[in-house]
């Protein structure tokens, strides 16, 4: 298939984690678990990915029970309880219709506040309500077909 090859389109995303504690009467489960937490992959303005993104992968910790989490369709997101922080390795299959690809991508799960690191690319805003650690990144589609072109165009 021929490419176009001077045309670049991006794709802005959002991956990160929200972190709450859990209430007494959320506490049915495990006793142990302190936190209810999401862990999602979403636009920035939580536009629909499903044009460019096929599935999303995301691997928890080997305590959690089937830790490899997909989600086929949007919402790209796992909620779960628990106690403890861990890298979450998230692996973004794209859509082949649009570019065949997987793009990886890994998130520390937050749910403890901690003191702002400048040198952190890693945004947290704490509330009394909740701990969101986020990551910007941005899907490059590099010298599209005409066909992915004018789908993405038209998005
Ligand atoms: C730590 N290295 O020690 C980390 C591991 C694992 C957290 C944290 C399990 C919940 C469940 C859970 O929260 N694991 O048992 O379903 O801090």
């Amino acid at each position: 298939k021929s490419r176009l090859k001077t045309i670049t389109h991006s794709r802005p995303i959002i991956y990160g984690t929200h972190a709450t504690l859990l209430k007494p009467a959320d506490k049915r489960g495990d006793p142990s678990h302190t936190h209810k937490w999401t862990v999602y992959v979403r636009g920035i303005h939580n536009e629909d990915l499903s044009l460019y993104i096929k599935k999303v992968q995301f691997k928890l910790h080997e305590s959690f029970e089937h830790p490899v989490r997909t989600c086929e369709a949007p919402p790209y997101e796992v909620h779960e309880t628990g106690w403890g922080e861990f890298d979450i390795p998230i692996k973004v299959l794209l859509n082949e219709a649009i570019e065949r690809g997987t793009i990886n991508l890994v998130h520390t799960l937050q749910l403890y506040p901690k003191d702002n690191d400048p040198a952190s690319t890693t945004t947290t805003t704490t509330t009394a309500k909740a701990v969101v650690s986020e990551h910007y990144e941005e899907i490059v589609f590099n010298e599209p077909t005409d066909d992915a072109h004018k789908k993405l165009a038209a998005h």
